[in-house]
C-alpha cells in the first residue's frame, strides 16, 4: 500500500472510537481529511464536530456534518488528529498543517486523543522533522535566538499566516529527549502562542498505518 491508502486504512479505523451522538473533535491535515470523509458515511451516528481549522471547518461542512463552536461545548469524548512525528510514549510533533494551536485547543477539550498516521512518522525520538512554532511576528527574531541558543535553526515559513494571524517558525537540529520539559519552557518564551510539542496533550492511542494493517499502539 503507497501512504495515500495508508491514510485512509487509518482514517477508516479511527470510526471505532467514535462514539454513538457524539460531538468529535477533528484535527487537520490530509490524514484527518481521510477520516473526515470516511465519517461522512456515518455522519448520522454523531450530533457534530469541533474543528481545529478553517480547512477542516469547510471538508466537514461540505460533507453536511455540523460544526460546532468550542464555547459550545465544555467536553469531548474524542479528538482524532494526525501528527507529523509521534514516539512510543506517544508524544508527538505536530503544525506541519499550520494548525497547531487550534489542534492543541480543540484536544484540551477531549478525554481521549487518537492520533492516526502512517508509518513513516514512528519515530524513538522526536526532532528530524523541523519543529513548528506559532510566533506573534514581533517576537520571531528574538524566538529564533532563543532557539539558537540550544542548538536549533529557526526559519520562518514564508508566505504562510496562520487561521490566527500569526507566523510560523520551522526548528530544525533539535533532538527532543524530554518533550514535556521542552515544551514546558517553549511555552514561556515571550511571543510564543503555541509550540508543536504535544506532550501535555500525548495522543491516548495512535493508530499506525503499515503495510500488514493498522498497529494500535498506546
Ligand atoms: C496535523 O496533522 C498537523 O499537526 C500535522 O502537521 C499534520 C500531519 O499532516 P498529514 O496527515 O497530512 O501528514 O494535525
Amino acid at each position: 500500500m503507497n501512504q495515500d491508502e495508508l491514510k485512509a486504512l487509518v482514517g477508516r479505523a479511527a470510526l471505532d472510537y467514535v462514539p454513538e451522538g457524539a460531538i468529535v473533535g477533528v484535527g487537520t491535515g490530509s490524514t484527518v481529511n481521510c477520516f473526515i470523509d470516511a465519517l461522512a458515511s456515518q455522519k448520522q451516528r454523531i450530533r457534530g464536530a469541533v474543528s481545529s481549522s478553517v480547512a477542516s471547518t469547510a471538508r466537514l461542512q461540505s460533507h453536511g456534518i455540523r460544526v460546532f463552536e468550542t464555547h459550545e461545548v465544555e467536553r469531548l469524548p474524542v479528538y482524532i488528529d494526525g501528527a507529523d512525528e509521534i514516539d512510543g510514549s506517544g508524544c508527538m510533533i505536530k503544525g506541519g498543517g499550520a494548525a497547531l494551536t487550534r489542534e492543541k485547543i480543540v484536544a484540551d477539550l477531549a478525554d481521549r486523543f487518537v492520533c492516526i498516521a502512517d508509518a513513516s512518522k514512528r519515530v524513538d525520538v522526536l526532532g528530524r522533522f523541523p519543529l513548528p512554532v506559532e510566533v506573534v511576528p514581533m517576537a520571531a527574531a528574538q524566538v529564533a535566538r532563543r532557539f539558537a541558543a540550544i542548538g536549533g535553526t529557526a526559519k520562518l515559513r514564508v508566505g504562510v499566516v496562520t487561521d490566527n494571524g500569526q507566523q510560523i517558525l520551522d526548528v530544525s537540529g533539535l533532538a527532543i529527549a524530554d518533550p514535556l520539559a521542552m515544551e514546558a519552557e517553549i511555552n514561556q518564551w515571550p511571543g510564543v502562542l503555541c509550540v508543536g510539542i504535544f506532550a501535555r496533550h500525548r495522543a491516548s492511542i495512535c493508530l499506525l498505518g503499515t503495510p500488514e494493517g493498522v498497529q494500535t499502539l498506546s
